[in-house]
């Protein structure tokens, strides 16, 4: 017997997949169709850490079960490579981000190539080749001709450190989520697209999806959907409104002020009435240097100033209350005014205690609560005239009511989502393919132009006046516009790194298509993916974009299904053997190519799933790398105890069924940590037995195959188990046989229990009997006393009565 030598084994291996294709799939197949995606990496200088292969494993275990189980299996991988890494690096180096990215691609393919995925590589795509992002384009110029796209004056998040706008989803707690910076606020034109056109669906839709729980919340939350009213609150002196919205109208008689945030147009409106302005304007300013994040979330001591001035009158008491600029109150959510009511909102409460403002309670017996929530909020309405006496649920229905009838508000929803920011004005991006005529406005690049390719730049610095380094190339810029022939300048604006991945599911399906995205016939049988994993990092960002921009395509009649994905799970974070996040500055970075050169990639696979479980945050260790070498050690080793033989062991029968059915099980579970660990139990009966029958090999190579495909492929060709490994059928238990069918009971005389004895399962009584009665502790405890009565109970236990 050879020593183990991952080193060689698995580049052979590797070989022959790729040159038996023994991963590619076909578009057309009677097999029924499974769709595996794990989310396509940025191709970032640094190469793979040790995090990226947990999903990649995982999906890759599914993928090659479920070949062996006769589905037509599609894995794909790609890369998702524009954006601001490769830029930066490209500025800093003085080489095209074209260069850098492909240079970075080749790296990260050589090392996933080294850890053995199945993945079909006949369909690798990459988001910055110009036959990808046409299609990129394409949506785009669709989306624009649906008025789904349009440009807008915004006040944006804007990174210093960057040079950039960012979407909120890009600010992480008042920092820009890439370099850390502290973003501000800044007014540009930007393309937006209408994704709160979509927010009902995407909240509706996910009923009848396999998401996992923390998922669906994450994705409901970020939507944010409120319902409830929008008021008119007429001010005092003049023939103007005042619109707030509020989920709980039935409160209204307990709104004691108002208050509107610091950037309301109330203030520049009505300026020569205000009586204090110069404190109004001196308490904006200062309030302008705050971002939203800190305004809400952080701000515990209210701040504000009153209105001298201006008065509003409560609609139902009728009563002069002041109005307050304050900001807690944000200008980006409902209307930007409220109606305050301090005796059941802690923001309100503390404002008023703060400023000794009225507070009218309105609920019987509820305190300032944080119920906000309609669902949540219980109790009797008091001082309350038209609703008092109600419950909070009847009051808001009919509080809702008398106000559209008395034409004093509306019914109305609210969503915390906004319109997706488009525009990025860097240089490693999709152009979008508009142009500006003087005469004709904005106008779409007719589709036959497309791809719109990014021109050669010598700079890729963005300029600081914050346009995009294309704004310079006045060449490029400078164009026809295609409807009336007059001058026109071209777009300068890239677009988001959102835009590649927000459906590169569907191209892997067809990639190489010039005439559409992708066949009809190809989407028709690929589609919906059936199970997508992916970072929870990604939830509110790439699979709310990605399932918005595949519900706009099934509305053009692009895509046959209105969801992308069926199935949606996410992993656990690696961490460094610190517990802490994996980072260079922290200096716990684990690189994969030293684990596989070191211990071989089936070791590397081995410990990435045995590590823990997988929806969870887990630390890596040297020590647990090492234990799962010598598990494979041990696998290696049994090639010297197996013998002819067709059929299992009779010994091991029950324990190979056994864990068939745990190993299908958890394989489909995401549970490979458990799994891996009923294969030890089974490597160690086999070694404790001394000698297996091929079949019981067999059985053992195909079930750890998923998880570690080399060491099992070489095990399988040594002892000449019969063709290639990849090529077999994935093994079927027998439930009853997953039984064991010796079992231990009980004896008991005079219902004590003095031994036990093995039986076979569902033996005869007499048999049963028999057994008990050759014990020679029965003789023993009959103790020369007679026998009048022996019971047994099936299966479970033996007593017998003496006198
Ligand atoms: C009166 C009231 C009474 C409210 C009460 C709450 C509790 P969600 O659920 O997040 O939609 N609000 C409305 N616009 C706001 C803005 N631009 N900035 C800050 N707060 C704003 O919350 C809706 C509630 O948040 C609204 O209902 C309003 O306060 C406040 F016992 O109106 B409520
Ligand atoms: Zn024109």
């Amino acid at each position: 017997m050879n020593k183990y030598t991952p080193s060689e084994i698995e580049k052979k291996w590797q070989d022959f997949w790729d040159e038996h294709e023994s991963f590619v799939c076909e578009n057309n197949s009677d097999k029924e169709k499974f769709y595996a995606l794990v989310e396509f990496p940025y191709p970032s200088g640094q190469g793979l850490h040790v995090g990226h292969p947990r999903p990649y494993t995982a999906l890759d275990i599914v993928s090659r079960m479920k070949r062996m189980q006769g589905y037509n299996v599609l894995y794909p991988m790609g890369w998702d490579a524009f954006g601001l890494p490769t830029e930066n690096y490209a500025i800093k180096n003085k080489i095209h981000p074209a260069l850098v990215t492909k240079n970075n691609i080749a790296h990260f393919k050589k090392q996933l190539k080294s850890i053995g995925f199945s993945f079909d590589w006949s369909r690798e795509i990459n988001t910055t080749d110009p036959e990808y992002y046409k299609w990129t384009q394409w949506i785009f110029l669709q989306l624009y001709k649906k008025g789904l796209a349009y440009k807008k004056e915004m006040p944006i998040n804007w990174c210093p450190s960057c040079k950039v706008g960012l979407s909120n989803e890009e600010v992480v707690g008042g920092k820009c989520e890439r370099c850390g910076e502290e973003v501000v606020r800044r007014v540009k034109s930007q393309w937006m697209l209408k994704i709160t056109e979509y927010a009902d669906r995407l909240i509706e839709d996910l009923d009848d999806l396999d998401f996992i729980d923390r998922v669906v919340t994450q994705q409901k939350n970020w939507i944010g959907r409120s319902e409830g009213a929008s008021i008119n609150f007429s001010l005092k002196d003049y023939d103007e409104k005042l619109e707030v919205f509020t989920t709980r109208p039935d409160t209204i008689y307990g709104a004691t002020y108002m208050v509107i945030a610091p950037e309301h147009p109330l203030i520049e409106n009505h300026a020569d009435k205000i009586e204090n302005l110069e404190e109004i304007n001196a308490y904006k300013a200062e309030c302008a240097k705050k971002s939203d994040f800190e305004r809400t979330e952080l701000e515990k001591n209210k701040s504000g100033v009153e209105i001298k001035g201006i008065k509003a009158i409560n609609p139902l008491t009728n009563k002069e209350i002041p109005i307050w600029i304050s900001d807690y109150v944000l200008m980006t959510y409902g209307t930007g005014a409220i109606m305050a009511v301090p005796a059941h909102d802690d923001r309100d409460y503390d404002f008023a205690k703060k400023f000794g403002l009225n507070i009218v309670p309105v609920i019987e017996g509820s305190d300032v609560s944080e119920h906000a929530n309609t669902e949540t909020a219980t109790g009797k309405m008091i001082n309350s005239g038209i609703l008092d006496g109600l419950e909070v649920k009847d009051a808001i229905a009919k509080m809702i009511d008398y106000l559209e009838e008395h034409k004093l508000g509306d019914r109305k929803i609210n969503y915390k989502l906004r319109d997706w920011v488009f525009s990025r004005q860097r240089y490693w991006g999709e152009p979008i393919p508009i142009v500006h005529c003087e005469k004709c406005g904005y106008v779409a690049l007719p589709e036959e132009e497309l791809p719109l390719l990014l021109p050669e730049v010598e700079n890729y610095e963005p300029t600081d006046s914050g346009e995009s380094p294309l704004a310079k190339m006045t060449d490029w810029v400078n164009t026809t516009c295609p409807k009336c022939g007059g001058p026109a300048k071209r777009e300068t604006d890239t677009m988001p790194q959102w835009a590649g991945s927000s459906w590169y599911f569907l191209r892997y399906t067809d990639p190489h298509n010039d005439k559409a995205l992708a066949s009809k016939e190809a989407l028709e049988y690929w589609t919906p993916v059936d199970w997508y994993n992916g970072g929870m990092e990604h939830t509110t960002l790439h699979l709310l974009y990605s399932r918005f921009w595949h519900k706009f395509l099934y509305d053009i009649g692009v895509v046959p299904t209105k969801e992308p994905y069926q199935k949606r799970t996410s992993h656990g974070m690696i961490l460094g053997g610190n517990n802490e996040k994996m980072s260079k500055s922290r200096g716990n970075v684990v690189n994969p190519d030293d684990i596989v050169r070191d211990y071989g990639a089936d070791t590397l696979r081995c410990y990435e799933m045995f590590i823990g479980d997988f929806e969870k945050p887990v630390p890596w260790s040297e020590n647990g790398v090492k234990g799962c070498r010598r598990f494979l050690e041990r696998v290696w080793n049994l090639q010297e105890i197996v013998v002819d033989g067709d059929e299992y062991s009779k010994e091991l029968v029950t324990e190979i069924h056994k864990t068939i059915k745990k190993v299908t099980e958890d394989y489909a579970n995401l549970k490979a940590n458990t799994a891996i660990a009923q294969l030890m139990t089974l490597s160690n009966e086999f070694s404790d037995l001394g000698k297996i029958t091929k079949e019981d090999f067999r059985t053992f190579l195909i079930l750890l195959n998923p998880v570690a495909p080399h060491i099992t492929e070489e095990l399988w060709e040594v002892c000449n188990l019969g063709g290639v490994l990849s090529e077999q059928t994935w093994p079927i238990f027998e439930e009853e046989l997953t039984i064991d069918n010796e079992i231990e009971i009980p004896v008991q005389f005079n219902g004590k229990v003095r031994y036990t004895i093995n039986i076979e399962r569902d033996a005869s009584q007499d048999t049963v009997f028999e057994i008990a009665e050759k014990d020679e502790l029965f003789a023993k405890n009959i103790d020369g006393k007679n026998v009048v009565k022996k019971i047994y109970i099936p299966n479970k236990i033996v007593n017998i009565v003496v006198k």
